[in-house]
């Protein structure tokens, strides 16, 4: 499932990794005489809707099995948000940090795997729920070790301290780092952890 926008256009040119930082394009060649008028360039991954000078970089936030049943169960455990919810916020978040947000859902590996390899391709961040995966899948492990661009895990329960499956994760050295335990706030914090990252 997908909550907002996918993008996976592999033709699309990888996203600037900066929030702005980048020094600004050099200006645009002034003709002289007689050249003829440069082609507009394809818009970029990265560009931004409102400034220029401010490049935007898309992150997607992945999501493994199961997470699309959200606030229909186990409110205890996960709280009463729905996924949209979460991308809702996100997208809130992300946009106070310059961030463009593309959150995803998947009960299938191998569709989340292709998402991490589009990820890998575009040099896109990642902030990734693999779900049960976390626990088992070397698979997704693999792939998320080519990856290109910031990952963050992040879990809306603390696997710390519930069934020791839970313990273990796949995912966690080949991440930059994990966010666990703090419902929907977690995604919140992960992105402002990519944010922080992509700053430098
Ligand atoms: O705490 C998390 O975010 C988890 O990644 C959630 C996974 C679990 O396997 C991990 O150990 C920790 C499970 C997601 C299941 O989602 C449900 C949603 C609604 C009702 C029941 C389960």
């Amino acid at each position: 499932m997908t909550v907002l926008s996918r993008g996976g256009d592999p033709s699309e040119p990888p996203a600037r990794l900066s929030r702005g930082g980048d020094p600004p394009e050099p200006p645009a060649r002034l003709s002289r005489g007689g050249d003829p008028p440069e082609p507009a360039r394809p818009p970029a991954v990265g560009d931004g809707p409102q400034d220029p000078a401010t490049p935007l970089t898309t992150v997607l936030i992945l999501n493994g099995p199961n997470l699309g049943r959200l606030g229909s169960r186990e409110p205890e455990i996960y709280g009463s948000a729905t996924l949209a919810d979460i991308g809702a916020a996100c997208s809130a978040v992300g946009a106070s940090l310059g961030l463009i947000v593309d959150v995803r859902q998947t009960d299938d590996e191998a569709e989340l795997i292709g998402w991490i390899h589009e990820a890998a391709d575009r040099r896109l961040p990642v902030v990734l729920n693999p779900a049960a995966f976390t626990h088992y899948s070397y698979a997704l492990r693999d792939a998320l070790a080519m990856r290109t661009a910031p990952l963050v895990e992040v879990h809306l329960s603390n696997p710390a301290a519930r069934e020791t499956f839970r313990h273990t994760s796949v995912v966690s050295a080949v991440a930059d780092g994990t966010i666990a335990g703090f419902g929907p706030r977690s995604y919140e914090l992960a992105l402002r952890a990519v944010a922080g990252i992509l700053d430098g």
